[in-house]
């Protein structure tokens, strides 16, 4: 359920919220792993690009999946087939995960491996285009998906979550040759509200693209499981 944030009950959420979402990313600096918080409106491809990100860099990763979702555990399942640990977490009548969420999902996790052995941790957010970004989960790296049926538009009229991104994939670039949108302003309209995110264009039905999205992942993993430098006392 939604309410508006701007009320002492819904900054009082948020201040919550953010309290256990510290203590989440706590575990995961602890545990050496870095989460990545994967966020879009529904259908514009997470788990389809998931299972193919996923499949390509299980042989140099080690990955789990938290998945979100309101009612069912089908894409739980669909991760799991590819081989991945997931934690299925649903919200029922939420439109987003929570820190809390997140918090027991991993209690979940912890029961079948040692998260310290993982080297990132995915999040799949609930599909939707608002909620999910004011609600941090203790996340290193926010990923918002937008993808071409959606429109040229949507980064101008749902600000928050590209304007909170890390990373923009303007997604299913295979269909572009039948849609009447030009790529471009997709990646301007991101670049207007957002000048700092890293935006890549892909397809996970076609392959095009993945590769550089795949080499930024490695990148940034690698930022975060690099051992702390040494201690010197003097
Ligand atoms: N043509 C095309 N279709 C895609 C691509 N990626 C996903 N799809 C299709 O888009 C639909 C939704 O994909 P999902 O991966 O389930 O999307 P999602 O964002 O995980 O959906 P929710 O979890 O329900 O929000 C499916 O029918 C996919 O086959 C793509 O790159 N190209
Ligand atoms: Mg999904």
């Amino acid at each position: 359920m939604h309410m508006p944030l701007t009320d002492t009950l819904g900054l009082n959420l948020l201040a919550a919220n953010q309290h256990q979402a510290d203590h989440n990313r706590q575990h995961f600096d602890a545990w050496r792993l870095l989460c990545l918080n994967v966020m879009s409106s529904p259908g514009a491809g997470k788990t389809s690009l998931l299972e193919r990100t996923i499949t390509a860099l299980a042989p140099r990763l080690s990955m789990a999946v938290l998945e979100g979702d309101m009612t069912t555990t089908l894409d739980a399942q669909r991760l799991e087939a590819v081989g991945v640990p997931v934690v299925p977490i649903t919200t029922g009548r939420a439109c987003h995960l929570d820190a809390s969420m997140v918090s027991g999902g991993l209690k979940l996790l912890k029961q079948r491996l040692d998260p310290a052995a993982l080297d990132l941790l995915w999040v799949e957010n609930v599909g939707n285009l608002v909620c999910p970004a004011e609600f941090e989960v203790g996340e290193h790296l926010k990923v918002a998906l937008l993808s071409v049926t959606e429109g040229e538009d949507k980064p101008l009229k749902y600000p928050v979550m590209f304007r909170e991104a890390d990373c923009v994939l303007i997604t299913k670039i295979d269909l572009l040759p039948y849609l009447p949108v030009q790529v471009e302003r997709f990646v301007d309209h991101v670049n207007q509200v957002n000048p700092r995110a890293r935006v890549f264009l892909l397809s996970a039905s076609s392959g095009e693209g993945l590769g550089a999205w795949h080499q930024w992942l490695l990148e940034q993993v690698a930022v975060q499981v690099q051992p702390l430098p040494a201690l010197v006392i003097r």
